[in-house]
C-alpha cells in the first residue's frame, strides 16, 4: 500500500470509528465498496422479489379496502427497490449489471420470499412478521456508516412500519372472527414463524460477513441479537392475538430476560439459499419474464429522453 492509500486508508477508518457517514466520492476501500454492493443490491432484490408473493392476493383480496392497501403496499416495496438500486448505483455498479445478477442467480434475495402465500391469513402473516422482521433488521441500517444506504433506510422503515401494522390488523381481525378464520391465522403463523426467524440470517459463529460489516458500522449487531429481539417483541403480540407460537421449547428465561426458543432447522435455510426452496424457481421465472416483457417500457423511456435531450440542445443552440 502506498503512503497516500494508508493516508486515506487512516481517514476512512477515523471517519468510521467517529460514526460519519461515509459519502459516494469519499475513498472507501475496495472491500468495503464489495461488501455494500453485495449487501445493498441483495436487499433491493429482495424488495422486488418480495413483490412477488403479495402481488399474488391483489386480485383476491377480500374486500375494496383490503385491495387498495395490498396495491399500495407492493408499490411501496418497488419504490423501496428503486431506492436501494439508486444507493447501490452510487458505488459503481449499474443497475443493469445488478439485475443480471439476480436473474442469473448470482445474486441472492431474501430467504422469505421463495415461501407461498396459500390463503390471504399468509397476507396478515407476511406483514406482521416478515416486515416485523424487516424492520427490527433496518432500523439499525438508518445508521449505517454509507451515507445513501442510511438515506434510502429512513424512509423505508417509516413505510414499513405501516406495512407491519397493516398485517397485524389483518390478522387481528382474523384471529377474532369465526373459528375457521382463526384456524386460517394460526395455520400461516405456523408457516411463517419459522421462515421469518432464519431472515435474520445464518447464526453468528456461521456467518462470515458479520465481524467486518460490524467494524465498518455497517451492521450494528448481530444475525442473532436481532433475531433474538425480534422473538421478545413477537411472542406478546402473539399472546394478544390469542395465537400459539408454534414452537414447544419456547420458554421465558427469567435469568437471561429473553425468551428462549427452539433450535432453527439450519439446513431448510441453506437449501432454500442455494436456491432449492418451494418457491425459488418461480420467483426467478416471473423476475425475468417481467423483465423481459418490460424491456420496451425501457426502450421507450430512452427514446424520450434522448429526444428531450436533443430538442433542449436546439433549442440553446437557437437561443446562443
Ligand atoms: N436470505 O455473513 P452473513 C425486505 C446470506 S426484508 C438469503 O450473515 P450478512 C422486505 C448472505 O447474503 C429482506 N441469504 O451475511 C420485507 C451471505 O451470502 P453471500 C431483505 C441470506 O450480509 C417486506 C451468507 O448468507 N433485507 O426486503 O452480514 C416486504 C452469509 O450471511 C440471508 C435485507 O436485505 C437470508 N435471509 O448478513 C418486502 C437487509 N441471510 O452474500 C421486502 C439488509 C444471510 O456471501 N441485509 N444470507 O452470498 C442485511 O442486513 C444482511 O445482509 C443480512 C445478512 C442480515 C441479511
Amino acid at each position: 500500500m502506498s503512503p497516500v492509500e494508508m493516508n486515506l486508508e487512516a481517514r476512512f477508518e477515523a471517519y468510521v470509528a467517529e460514526d460519519k457517514k461515509i459519502e459516494p466520492k469519499d475513498w472507501m476501500p475496495d472491500a468495503y465498496r464489495k461488501t455494500l454492493i453485495r449487501q445493498i443490491s441483495q436487499h433491493a432484490h429482495s424488495e422486488i422479489v418480495g413483490m412477488l408473493p403479495e402481488g399474488n392476493w391483489i386480485t383476491r383480496a377480500p374486500s375494496l379496502k383490503r385491495k387498495a392497501i395490498l396495491l399500495a403496499k407492493v408499490q411501496d416495496e418497488a419504490g423501496h427497490g428503486l431506492y436501494l438500486y439508486s444507493a447501490a448505483e452510487t458505488l459503481g455498479v449499474t443497475r443493469d449489471q445488478m439485475l443480471d445478477d439476480l436473474h442469473t442467480g448470482k445474486a441472492k434475495y431474501s430467504s422469505i420470499f421463495n415461501y407461498p402465500t396459500i390463503s390471504w391469513a399468509d397476507i396478515g402473516a407476511v406483514g406482521w412478521l416478515v416486515d416485523g422482521a424487516a424492520i427490527m433488521n433496518q432500523v439499525p441500517l438508518c445508521k449505517c456508516s454509507y451515507g445513501p444506504y442510511a438515506r434510502a433506510m429512513v424512509r423505508v422503515c417509516k413505510e414499513e412500519s405501516f406495512h407491519q401494522r397493516q398485517g397485524f390488523q389483518i390478522m387481528l381481525t382474523m384471529a377474532q372472527g369465526t373459528p375457521e378464520q382463526k384456524a386460517l391465522a394460526q395455520d400461516a403463523f405456523n408457516r411463517w414463524w419459522w421462515p421469518s426467524l432464519m431472515m435474520f440470517g445464518p447464526s453468528d459463529a456461521d456467518s462470515p460477513h458479520s465481524g467486518q460489516s460490524m467494524k465498518w458500522n455497517i451492521k450494528r449487531f448481530s444475525n442473532d441479537e436481532l433475531r433474538q429481539r425480534f422473538v421478545d417483541m413477537t411472542v406478546p403480540q402473539a399472546e394478544l392475538l390469542g395465537l400459539t407460537v408454534p414452537d414447544p421449547d419456547l420458554k421465558w428465561n427469567e435469568d437471561r430476560g429473553h425468551y428462549d426458543f427452539g433450535a432453527i432447522d439450519w439446513d431448510e435455510f441453506f437449501n432454500v439459499i442455494k436456491g432449492n426452496g418451494p418457491c425459488n424457481k418461480e420467483r426467478l421465472a416471473a423476475r425475468v419474464s417481467a423483465h423481459e416483457r418490460g424491456a420496451w417500457v425501457r426502450e421507450a423511456a430512452k427514446a424520450h429522453a434522448a429526444k428531450q435531450a436533443e430538442r433542449r440542445a436546439k433549442s440553446s443552440t437557437h437561443a446562443a
